[in-house]
């Protein structure tokens, strides 16, 4: 049983990994994964300045524990809010997330993300509280957006998340250890 989902973490993230190389050599197109295919739109659909940037990505590939999607998401370029969308902004350095404690209704919820920092960001969703081990975040999200660039918007929608006390945080790099989460209370 551990043998078969550290199996599974390995090929998983494999497969997310070849999904980004990907879109960067084809600028666009179907991805193998769900998750990847979130990756692949914003990477292909926003044109990465320098590959370097993903690579520098993929070289810390167990900075949180591979996601085990709970709620569906898509992540979609964007140029401004949609209706009733909570607005989120990527920001830094350091990195950090404004504003850090968000409310929302249960159902699908919509963020509009704006990401005025200088470096790529995510967005990673798990039911908290959030746990640090040796600086890096140990909760295991239940979903998790592609990468939104430097400079870039996008929405990033989850479908039908239950009531609840979540956290949230940036799956790159340190970024969570420098101050990039927060909190999210879904309400009944
Ligand atoms: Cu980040």
């Amino acid at each position: 049983m551990r043998n078969r989902i550290i199996d599974g973490q390995f090929s998983r993230a494999r497969v997310i990994g070849l999904g980004l190389i990907w879109s960067v050599a084809a600028c666009g197109g179907a991805a193998p994964t769900d998750s990847s295919a979130d990756g692949a739109s914003i990477q292909a659909s926003s044109a990465p300045s320098s590959p370097t940037a993903v690579a520098s990505l993929q070289a810390r590939p167990t900075a949180t524990p591979t996601p085990r999607p709970e709620f569906s998401s898509t992540t979609e370029p964007a140029t401004g809010a949609p209706v009733d969308a909570i607005t989120l902004e990527m920001a830094g350095p350091p990195p950090h997330f404004l504003p850090k404690e968000l409310d929302a209704p249960s159902g699908d919820i919509v963020f509009f993300v704006r990401n005025t920092s200088l470096g790529n960001h995510n967005i990673a969703i798990a039911r908290g509280p959030l746990k640090f081990t040796n600086d890096r975040v140990t909760n295991v999200p239940s979903v998790l957006s592609g990468i939104v660039l430097t400079g870039h918007k996008a929405t990033f929608t989850v479908d039908a998340i239950p009531p609840g006390s979540y956290v949230f945080w940036c799956t790159i790099s340190d970024h969570a250890a420098e101050g990039m989460h927060g909190s999210l209370t879904v309400n009944p």
